[in-house]
């Protein structure tokens, strides 16, 4: 059984975070753990408050099940601050996790802001140099350069920009560009690839992001290459985007279930 971890925030409404996390894992037939690194309090029309799992519990979450579980490949989604940010690194290097989606969240699809300008440069120094594959939007790609990012020559620039940081891949996903196709650019490989699908129009999404990394952590779990696990992934998004369903007053999630 491959067994894919993720290091993330928990998000009660289901969409986004560890929940959004464990249910792609199950629909890409591998097994997932969870730690948790933060708690929010939100519904779909937004976060209330968010809430960080204090250093030693993370710690201690992380070795303990590291020191058991054999983990095939991890991402990492909401990490709230610089601290937390530099146990994970420490860990993902002592165990050897190199296997490493680094989903760079920076902000709340609603809005709410996560890291600081300073947790935003440790990300930079301890966590990107260790990644397969970092997975900005526009606003993380301009976050992590500072900028504009908002058409595909400024994409791929801010891809080659953020790969001179030290991951081996990086995906800029336009799914917020202004017009034309849903285009997500693949820098890392001989070449630079392009992975495009039809937009789907006039759907306010909340944890696309999230359920994109996860499924390209559990392609790369399966055993898969970063160009195939992106592949799959996004053959997996985009049907799942097309028939997203509001469970509540605001964003609509994105559809997990199998019928
Ligand atoms: O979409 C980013 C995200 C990730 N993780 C958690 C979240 C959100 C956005 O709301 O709540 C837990």
């Amino acid at each position: 059984m491959k067994v894919a971890l993720t290091i993330a925030g928990s998000d009660p409404t289901g969409g986004a975070g560890i929940q959004a996390d464990l249910r792609t894992f199950a629909n890409f037939n591998v097994h997932g753990a969870a730690v948790i690194a933060s708690l929010t309090i939100q519904n779909t029309l937004g976060i209330q408050e968010v809430v960080k799992i204090p250093p030693d519990l993370l710690r201690k979450q992380i070795t303990t099940l590291l020191d058991d579980v054999t983990v095939h490949a991890v991402k990492t989604g909401m990490l709230l601050d610089g601290e937390t940010i530099e146990i994970v690194g420490e860990l993902l290097k002592k165990y050897h996790l190199t296997r490493y989606v680094l989903d760079p969240i920076i902000r709340s699809s609603t809005g709410y802001p996560i890291l600081k300008k300073d947790d935003i440069e440790l990300l930079k120094t301890t966590l990107l140099p260790q990644a397969l594959l970092v997975t900005p939007n526009l606003k993380e790609a301009e976050a992590l350069t500072g900028r504009p990012v908002r058409t595909e020559k400024e994409m791929e620039r801010a891809a080659i920009e953020i790969h001179a940081l030290g991951p081996r891949y990086v995906l800029v996903k336009g799914g917020h560009l202004e017009d034309g196709a849903a285009l997500d650019l693949l820098v890392g490989g001989v070449k630079t690839r392009c992975f495009r699908k039809p937009r789907v129009q006039g759907r306010r999404l909340h944890g696309a992001g999230c359920v994109f990394s996860a499924a390209i952590t559990a392609g790369l779990a399966a055993g898969l290459n970063v160009e195939q696990a992106v592949r799959k992934a996004k053959n997996f998004v985009h049907p799942a985007i097309r028939s997203a369903a509001s469970v509540g007053k605001g964003r609509q999630l994105l559809n997990l279930t199998s019928d």
